[in-house]
Formats: structure tokens, C-alpha cells, sequence
């Protein structure tokens, strides 16, 4: 299936563009039907015990844990979300830039760290979530509810729906790269190691921790905390905030989920735009550390063909699919009309010393 086939309800990548501000040709339809969910007992049982365990965690984190591997807990968040945003997320589903290998190693040993399985199985069901978003191939379908788009997919089967549109989709820039083959080989042994393994042994040998603190705090709390920020990209950014670029898709700009989540909550833009680098407009860096991250190893070369929209672009779409809350192009921007500004009504103006 070509990626920019007829069924298709989102756009993935650039060449899906059938119009000059980058849409399909239709407005995309949401809607899923109603399938009996297949619980997988194993997963109910797993996440619910990391919940309780990080919910001590947390209170081990305030009352009882070293400031070392409150710290150590917080680089290892830091390190294994931009393993995600980053790495499976922009570079790797999206192809929004380019890395040289050392960053690809650095980036997939974060990925490791983050347990959200290997990044080519990351990159395939985020794949799928863009380009048949909020329908049954979506694997975290926000129409099914809060719940369903934030944990509850995780807990039962895939729609068949999705595994009959799946086959479509082109991994073959993911298998291609030995780097993501050998994480993905060797996953089962290399992810523990990395998301729960060393986060308990480093602070008990390198500072004195307890081992109770080590596990609950800079594992199982750590853990937990990282996966539900990424989750409610999907669940809350799929259901609250403003829709200034395409006011006919369900993700929304949320500012609280971009605070947490190193840069990825503005995501009206980011379904609007998927392949643009920043997962945000130009010159909006704020809360958006991956953003900067990427900078900075474009700076020393690791990262390069950065892919971003042009503000024109930008522009158009806004005016024809936004839901009027865009923060540009209000009073006095360089592209407000003279006739306009002349023909507003203004009281007690003071600032126009320009005009
Ligand atoms: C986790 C992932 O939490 C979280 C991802 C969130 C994404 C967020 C995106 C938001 C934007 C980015 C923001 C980042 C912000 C980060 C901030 C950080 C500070 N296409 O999957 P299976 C086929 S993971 C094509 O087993 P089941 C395929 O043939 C948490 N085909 O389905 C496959 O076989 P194979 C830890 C597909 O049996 C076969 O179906 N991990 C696709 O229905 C079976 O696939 C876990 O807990 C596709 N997309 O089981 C594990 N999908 O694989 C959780 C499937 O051999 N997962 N096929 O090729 C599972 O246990 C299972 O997947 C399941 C479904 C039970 C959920
Ligand atoms: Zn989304
Ligand atoms: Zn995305």
C-alpha cells in the first residue's frame, strides 16, 4: 500500500502532501467501531504492580532517598525521553532529520533505556497511529477514550484492523539501519539491563544507597513517571488544547504535556506537520528541550538534514484549517496589512510610532 493511499486519514510523511499547505485531499473522518477487547492478563497484572511499586517510589523519592539518586533518577528521565523524542520518535518514525552513528548509538542506548520496546516496533505502531489516526488502525485510537489511548491499549489485543493495514506500511529505512537490528535483537536482554538492572546497582555502589531505594526510586518510580508522560501525548494532548493548525484533527496544543515531555506536546502542529524536526513552529524552543538537543549535535555535525516548514506554509494552513487560536499573525505582525491596521478601530493608542 502506498503511504499516501486513498484510506489513509493522516498525513506521515512529506510526499503524503496532496495539497499546496501540506493536507490530504479530504478532511480526515475519526471513528472507530465497537471490537470486543481481548485483555492480556499478563500485561494487566505487570502494569499494575509497576503503579503500585512506583507510587512507593514516589514517596521514597520525597521521604526517603538520597539526593543522589533523586538526581541520578532525574538524568536517567532526561536521558531515556529524548531516547524517545529524539530518537524512535523523530528521527526514527518520522525521518524529520538525519544522525550520523555515533548519535544513533547514543540514541538508541536511551531508547534501551526507556523500555518502550525496540525502537523499530515503536516506529511501526507510531507510524500507523499518524497515518490512521483515531480509527481501529490507530494501535492508541484517543476516539475509544481517555483511558484506551493512554494504558488501556497496552492491555489487550491489537485491532485486526490495524495488523490488516499494517502490512502496508514501509519499514525498510528502520531495517536497514544494523544499529536498530541489533537493539531490536537483542532487546529482551539489553532493556533490562538498561531500564531496571543498572538504575538499582549504580546508586547502591556509587553512593551508598539502599537497594529499596535504588529499585523503587531510579527504576520502578523513574519508570513509571516516564511512561505516563509519554502516554498522555497520547491520551490528554488527543483531547485537550487548542487546535491552531487543523481545527478538524482531535490532537491539540498542550502545554502542560510539552513541559514534561521534553517539547512534544504541541501537537496539533506535530499531526499537522510530522516530518518538521522541532514538533513545533520556528522559534518556539520554549519547553522544548529536544529541539535543542537536536541544535546542538546539528551544530557539530552528528545531525543534518533537518526538515521543517516554512512559515508561509505555516501561515496558509493556519488561515485555512485553524481554529483561530494561533499566537502569530495578530496585531502588528510583519505580514498585518497597512489596510487593516488603518481601518481598525483603536483605543487610546500609544504604539504606533511606525504607522
Ligand atoms: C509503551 C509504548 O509504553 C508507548 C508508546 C507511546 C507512543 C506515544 C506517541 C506520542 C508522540 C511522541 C511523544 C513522546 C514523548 C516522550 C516523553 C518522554 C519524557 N504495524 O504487538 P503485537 C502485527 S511500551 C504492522 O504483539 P498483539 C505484526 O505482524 C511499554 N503490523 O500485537 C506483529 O508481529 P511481529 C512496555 C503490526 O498480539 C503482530 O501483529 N511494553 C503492528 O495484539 C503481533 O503484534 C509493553 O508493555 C503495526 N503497528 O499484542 C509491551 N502491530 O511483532 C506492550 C502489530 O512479530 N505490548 N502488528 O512483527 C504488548 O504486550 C503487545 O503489543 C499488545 C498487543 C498486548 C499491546
Ligand atoms: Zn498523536
Ligand atoms: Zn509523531
Amino acid at each position: 500500500m502506498a503511504p499516501n493511499s486513498s484510506d489513509a486519514n493522516g498525513v506521515l510523511f512529506e510526499t503524503d502532501a496532496a495539497t499546496p499547505d501540506l493536507a490530504l485531499p479530504n478532511t480526515p473522518i475519526q471513528q472507530a467501531d465497537s471490537y470486543p477487547r481481548k485483555y492480556v492478563w499478563r500485561n494487566i497484572i505487570a502494569f499494575t504492580y509497576l503503579h503500585i511499586a512506583a507510587l512507593y517510589g514516589g514517596y521514597l523519592f520525597l521521604f526517603s532517598a538520597k539526593w543522589q539518586t533523586n538526581v541520578f533518577a532525574y538524568i536517567l528521565y532526561v536521558m531515556s525521553g529524548l531516547g524517545i523524542t529524539a530518537g524512535a520518535h523523530r528521527l526514527w518514525a518520522h525521518k524529520s532529520y538525519k544522525a550520523k552513528w555515533p548519535l544513533r548509538v547514543i540514541l538508541v542506548i536511551f531508547n534501551t533505556l526507556a523500555f518502550q520496546d525496540s525502537a523499530i516496533d515503536w516506529a511501526r505502531d507510531h507510524r500507523m497511529h499518524h497515518k490512521y489516526s483515531e480509527t481501529d488502525a490507530d494501535p492508541h485510537n484517543a476516539t475509544r477514550g481517555f483511558f484506551f489511548s493512554h494504558i488501556g491499549w497496552l492491555l489487550v489485543r491489537k485491532h485486526p484492523e490495524l495488523k490488516r493495514k499494517g502490512k502496508g506500511l514501509d519499514l525498510s529505512d528502520l531495517y536497514a539501519d544494523p544499529i536498530l537490528r541489533f537493539q531490536k535483537k537483542y532487546y529482551l536482554l539489553l532493556m533490562p539491563i538498561g531500564c531496571f538492572i543498572l538504575p538499582t546497582i549504580i546508586p547502591v555502589y556509587f553512593w551508598g544507597e539502599t537497594w529499596t531505594n535504588g529499585y523503587f526510586v531510579a527504576a520502578m518510580f523513574r519508570y513509571a513517571f516516564i511512561l505516563n508522560v509519554t502516554w498522555l501525548v497520547n491520551s490528554a494532548a488527543h483531547k485537550w488544547g487548542d487546535k491552531p493548525y487543523d481545527k478538524n484533527i482531535q490532537p491539540s496544543e498542550n502545554m502542560s504535556v510539552s513541559l514534561f515531555a521534553l517539547g512534544e506536546g504541541f501537537h496539533n502542529y506535530h499531526h499537522t506537520f510530522p516530518w518538521d524536526y522541532k514538533t513545533a513552529e520556528l522559534g518556539n524552543n520554549r519547553l522544548n528541550f529536544t529541539t535543542t538537543f537536536i541544535n546542538f549535535f546539528a551544530k557539530i555535525g552528528w545531525a543534518y538534514d533537518l526538515k521543517t516548514v516554512s512559515d508561509e506554509i505555516v501561515k496558509q494552513r493556519v488561515n485555512r484549517t485553524g481554529d483561530g487560536s494561533h499566537h502569530l499573525w495578530g496585531w502588528g505582525d510583519k505580514d498585518h496589512s497597512k489596510e487593516e491596521i488603518r481601518a481598525a478601530i483603536r483605543i487610546n493608542p500609544t504604539d504606533d510610532k511606525e504607522e
